[in-house]
């Protein structure tokens, strides 16, 4: 199956026009050259204060992003390419809503089109359009340690986290670029969903989104959450999920309540995933912090579930940061990856 992925802009734009972003491209239809091509011309491929580069799209045009989604241009160009693409990633966004967008939306829906979209680099709550919309795929960063940027929007809409912090790339003539933001992050979602539905010919559209929402990586608050939805794009998941003998215990992070920043004491969260596929009797989690071993036993993991033990930390907002390691081992099987038993994190509370 050849699964086409529409590309509208590959860059979205900071105020006052210098770059943002960019993406990757997974897999392309074979009517690529007829029908991609002159849009992979339009866009921009690098875009500095308004500069016209290599005789590609005069940029001069363009404003903001409210201006850029204004555009009836931009609008005709998406409904054009929704005619032919199964994936579209949309790197780019907005404060508020737009008639014509929500309309490109709604028709991209009813040909089951799916829409990525970034949910929106000012770090507020308040996810930007498109990807607010019910239907449009919320992405947002997360770093190398897994943990929400600090830049991410959040709030209602967001879907999926992926890596959106230094994300090297390729750029002209064979240089190489480090990249950061929610935009970056949402490529690597449409990516990843192009594979699948590739992966996946027999099975529903809506289906194949949901599988990566339910072997997603646990993050931040255990659960659905709206910093990073249903948690972290993670793709071998998806495709391990019928080998039946993966044993894969992982430490997924440290959560604090913001409610419960102000106590000189402050609750927190240690959770531990079972990301693998086989159903493990007994996991062994060790907690270095403040001088101290905490030793706890988590029993009985389902294949995807998590279990929390809470802690605390002594500290209290605007303190000196704290270090706290922790090591998982699951007993009676071999994890199938170590890497992610291990986690040592440096914590500083913000002062509220
Ligand atoms: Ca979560
Ligand atoms: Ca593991």
């Amino acid at each position: 199956m050849n699964v086409k992925t529409g590309w509208m802009r590959l860059c979205a734009f900071l105020e006052g026009g210098s770059l943002l972003l960019l993406g990757g491209v997974v897999a392309f239809a074979d009517d690529f050259g007829s029908h991609l091509k002159p849009l992979f011309e339009q866009s921009c491929i690098k875009c500095h204060g308004g500069e016209k580069t290599k005789g590609k799209v005069d940029l001069k045009a363009l404003g903001s992003v409210e201006d850029l989604l204004a555009k009836p241009g931009l609008i005709k160009e998406l409904i054009e390419v929704i005619d032919f693409a199964d994936v579209i990633n949309l790197s780019l966004g907005g404060e508020s809503s737009s008639a014509l967008l929500e309309h490109a939306v709604g028709y991209a829906r009813s040909k089951g089109v799916a829409i990525v979209a970034a949910v929106g680099n000012e770090g507020t709550r308040g996810v930007a359009f498109p990807a607010r919309y019910e239907g449009v795929i919320g992405v947002t960063s997360i770093d190398a340690k897994g943990s929400a940027s600090a830049f991410s929007n959040y709030g209602e809409g967001v879907d999926l986290a992926a890596p959106g912090v230094d994300v090297y790339s390729a750029w002209e003539e064979e240089g190489i670029v480090s990249f950061s933001g929610t935009s970056t992050a949402s490529a690597f979602v449409a990516g990843a969903l192009a594979a699948e539905f590739s992966k996946n010919p027999t099975l529903p559209r809506e289906q194949v989104v949901d599988l990566l929402y339910e072997f997603a990586n646990e993050s931040e608050k255990p659960g659905f959450d709206e910093f990073t939805g249903h948690g972290v794009l993670n793709i071998g998941r998806v495709d391990n999920r019928f080998d039946p003998y993966v044993a894969d215990a992982a430490i997924v992070g440290y959560y604090f309540d913001p409610a419960q920043l102000r106590e000189e004491s402050v609750p927190f969260l240690v959770s531990v995933q079972n990301q693998g596929t086989l159903w493990l009797k007994n996991v062994e989690l060790e907690v270095d912090l403040m001088g101290k071993t905490r030793k706890f036993m988590l029993s009985d993991l389902n294949p995807g579930e998590v279990k929390s033990e809470r802690l605390f930390l002594e500290s209290g907002p605007g303190k000196e940061g704290v270090r706290i390691q922790s090591r998982l081992r699951v007993l009676e099987r071999e994890d199938a990856k170590p890497v992610n038993n291990v986690r040592a994190s440096t914590i500083t509370l913000p002062s509220k």
